[in-house]
């Protein structure tokens, strides 16, 4: 059975519901980050960056990072079309999901979560909360614009670029970041789905979707 190591509320939320979405077995490992549990030799030995989401195929394979899971199990589970047809909209899909774990997640809201990554001085966190907050701002302000006029992030097509736009919105909603328009809609969209409901309540975060029914 393919082993999911994952950590409730934070990126491996992406990973989780796409492993919803392909409707695969999996086993699920918790990996508690504030206990440190990253770099227990056990875990380093499956992921030596000490992050996650962490996957291990069936072949004893391990993947660890979110877009090479992302498209691993998009390309394993065709019949779940998690990517778009034509490599233009596949690399439209790569860039945007990119941008989503990159940008919004890796410079923004990293920034908020793990300031001290960025400074040991304490006097300098205020700031880099406040370029955190603004990359954040300038970066949904981008997808509100990827997503005008159409429902998903590329072709109008749930894909897994969706997935990780997701949990960020996520984090958005969670940290009192407005969301514009646009990524708002989408965020409720995808609240909506299946996956997206049962992991949310898996993970302990069933009053999200209670908060925002309509
Ligand atoms: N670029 C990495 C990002 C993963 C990442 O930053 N994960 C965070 C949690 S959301 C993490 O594992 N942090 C480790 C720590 O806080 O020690 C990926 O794509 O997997």
């Amino acid at each position: 059975m393919i082993q999911f190591y994952m950590t409730p509320g934070s990126c491996s939320t992406g990973i989780h519901i796409l492993l919803e979405e392909v409707g695969e077995l999996f086993e699920v490992h918790i990996v508690n980050l504030l206990a440190g549990d990253q770099f227990k030799p056990e875990y380093l030995a499956i992921n030596p960056k000490a992050s996650i989401p962490s996957l291990v195929r069936k072949d004893g394979i391990a993947l660890t990072d979110f877009q090479s899971i992302a498209w691993w199990l998009a390309r394993t589970y065709p019949r779940r079309a998690l990517l778009p047809d034509g490599l233009d909209a596949e690399l439209q899909v790569l860039e945007r999901m990119n941008y989503a774990v990159n940008t919004l997640h890796g410079q923004g809201f990293a920034r908020i979560f793990t300031t001290e990554k960025f400074c040991a001085n304490p006097a300098e966190h205020q700031a880099i909360q406040a370029q955190g907050r603004e990359i954040i701002d300038q970066g949904f302000a981008l997808v509100h614009q990827w997503l005008e006029g159409q429902e998903y992030l590329v072709g109008n097509r749930y894909s897994i670029a969706d997935a990780a736009l997701f949990y960020v919105e996520f984090w958005a909603n969670y940290t009192q970041v407005p969301l514009p328009p646009n990524c708002q809609e989408h965020f409720k969209r995808l609240l909506e789905r299946p996956p997206v409901r049962q992991v949310l309540t898996e993970e302990g975060y069933a009053s999200i979707l209670r908060s925002w029914r309509h």
